[in-house]
């Protein structure tokens, strides 16, 4: 297997420039009237200009990685050594690719763009067949400031790991991105590695949604793939999907979405999870019913899920459009995936986790970008909106949690209240009762109920004890900063104050030190061994986040 894929990739590149890269500037605008900060505009390709040329010698080194398409670099001890910093330009570079990105650039600059990663599938995956006559895809990618080597990885991977009968086209949408390498080097790369990569740039910054919606526009394929700008898609991840869709025309097909960790780069399974969301309109993940895998084969069929995390899945290209695409009126960032969750639940069609499909996705702890047009940060207007189109009367429970949500100006709504009524959706209390009854209902207090009529199986972090983590000689406690959605809290050593409900931590079941529901602390690697902890969401898995008590001391 491994020595077909090999010589597939060195085929492809190796075919003369006969080659094009459609680049399309498209001067259509789904929304007019915003306006580009020019001034931000120009302090970022400014400061781009420097960071490149100070980085090029450094991705000269991608040249010699990646003579070896499928290198075998995921051992953890390989990724450190990787990691480490001997001249000022590499620390440089370092700290620019921490500001620019948010995750560890230099690493990822030094592995190879066709680097293997673990097969991370349910040994059961690896005996299944696929049908030879699935529909074609259109693979579609929106970036807005990407890092060249996690952009350039992803559009390796998918072109190393599809089968190139399937492979209809690969669109790249550029959101109007400022920094230089991702200007006139990008095509001309893209130009000599596929004949059917398509580059879209944005005349002005739309936002990821209107930026997924642009891309699916230009595709021709029976089915759209979306993928986020740093993702490593694994061994047969696409024919899964395919297969769903082409058997469901209904079903948004969704793989696992599996760790690259943000600082080492190293590629981390995940386990089998449901996608929900809290009464805030924020997602987050369900732990399956206790008996769920009692079979062995449910390791490797579908899960129905409530919800999906929004950037990877296939639907199929008509259908998503009959459906209403997305409401161009979200901005840059968030809620778009309840929205779309919701809509197709209510609507006819249904999500479905693929548990033999696996796509690796950089989780970084911030977004390092800022929202079109440098406004405020567009999560709660994009959850208001969503949330007045779709939740009926239960809508009180999302201005219970978020009050600041109920003066927040959304715009008009009615095309989506009408598509709402056009596609003859049901209530929402359907989607309660029947797709998501493992959701709570809140008291005055904001303390959860159960929905009425529903089966209950949730999973309910059970607490074992709740406390502060002192450290006795010190007599100091782990504090965080104030939680604040979408920024990174702080964890500091203070003064321990048993009033302080950022100070209270409470263990579960599962050995995790939860702080508000959803957030667990989390040990960190480090490429240079020093190990530390962090505030991070909640995953379930264990691993990093299951602490076990312990006397000895460490020093
Ligand atoms: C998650 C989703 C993401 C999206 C988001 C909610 C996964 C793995 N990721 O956030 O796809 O659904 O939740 O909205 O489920 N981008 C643009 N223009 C912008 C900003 C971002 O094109 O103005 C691109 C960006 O380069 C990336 C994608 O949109 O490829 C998603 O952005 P992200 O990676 O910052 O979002 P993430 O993974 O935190
Ligand atoms: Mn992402």
């Amino acid at each position: 297997m491994r020595r077909m894929s090999t010589q597939r990739t060195i085929c492809l590149i190796g075919i003369p420039s006969i080659f094009f890269v459609t680049l399309i500037v498209l001067s259509l605008q789904l929304r007019s009237g915003y306006d580009t900060s020019t001034k931000r505009q120009k302090l970022v390709s400014a400061h781009s200009q420097v960071y490149e040329s100070r980085s090029e010698k450094i991705h000269r080194s991608d040249k010699l990685h990646n003579s070896h398409p499928e290198d075998l670099i995921y051992n953890n001890e390989r990724l450190v050594l990787l990691g480490h910093v001997n001249t000022q330009e590499e620390i440089d570079f370092k700290n620019n690719g921490d500001k620019l990105y948010a995750f560890n650039e230099l690493i990822s600059s030094r592995l190879s763009l066709n680097r293997a990663v673990p097969d991370t599938r349910h040994e059961l995956c690896k005996t299944k067949t696929y049908r030879k006559d699935l529909p074609k895809v259109s693979v579609i990618i929106c970036f807005y400031n990407e890092a060249w080597s996690t952009l350039l990885r992803t559009v390796h991977s998918v072109i190393n790991r599809s089968p190139a009968e399937f492979l209809h086209e690969i669109i790249l949408v550029d959101d109007a991105s400022e920094l230089y390498h991702l200007q006139s080097k990008l095509s001309e790369y893209l130009w000599s590695l596929h004949p059917n990569i398509t580059l879209v740039r944005l005349p002005d910054r739309q936002g990821l949604i209107r930026a997924r919606m642009y891309g699916a526009h230009v595709a021709s394929g029976e089915v759209l793939v979306f993928l986020d700008s740093h993702c490593e898609v694994n061994k047969q991840w696409l024919e899964p999907l395919l297969t769903t869709v082409s058997e469901s025309r209904r079903t948004i097909a969704i793989p696992v979405i599996d760790t690259i960790d943000p600082n080492t780069f190293q590629y981390k399974a995940s386990s089998l999870v449901k996608g929900g969301f809290n009464w805030g309109l924020h997602f987050r993940w369900d732990h399956l019913p206790e008996d769920y895998f009692k079979d062995e084969k449910s390791h490797i069929e579908p899960i129905e899920t409530p919800t999906m995390a929004g950037g990877l899945f296939a639907v199929n290209r008509q259908y998503f459009r009959d459906m209403g695409e997305y409401d161009p009126d979200l901005d840059t960032w968030g809620g778009e995936n309840l929205e779309i969750s919701f809509r197709f639940w209510l609507c006819g069609g249904r999500l479905e986790i693929i548990p033999c499909s696996r796509v690796g996705h950089i989780f970084r702890q911030r977004r390092p970008y800022g929202s079109v047009g440098g406004g405020e940060d567009t999560m709660l207007r994009n959850s208001v909106r969503v949330a007045r189109v779709w939740l009926d009367d239960y809508i009180q429970y999302f201005f219970q949690t978020q009050p600041a949500a109920a003066s927040v100006k959304y715009g008009d709504i009615s095309a989506r209240v009408n598509l709402r009524n056009r596609l003859e959706c049901k209530k929402f209390d359907w989607y309660l009762k029947f797709i998501y009854p493992e959701q709570t209902i809140l008291d005055k207090h904001g303390h959860g109920g159960d929905i009425k009529g529903g089966v209950i199986h949730k999973y309910q972090p059970k607490f074992i004890r709740s406390g502060h983590i002192r450290n006795k000689e010190l007599n100091l406690c782990i504090i965080s900063s104030e939680v604040v959605p979408g920024k990174q809290s702080l964890l500091t050593l203070g003064e321990c104050d048993k009033s302080g409900s950022i100070q209270r931590w409470n263990e579960t079941e599962a050995k995790e030190l939860m702080l508000v529901y959803n957030l667990c602390l989390d040990a960190q690697d480090r490429p240079d061994k020093v190990s530390y902890a962090k505030l991070m969401k909640c995953h379930g898995n264990g691993g990093s986040q299951a602490w076990v008590w312990s006397i000895k001391n460490y020093i």
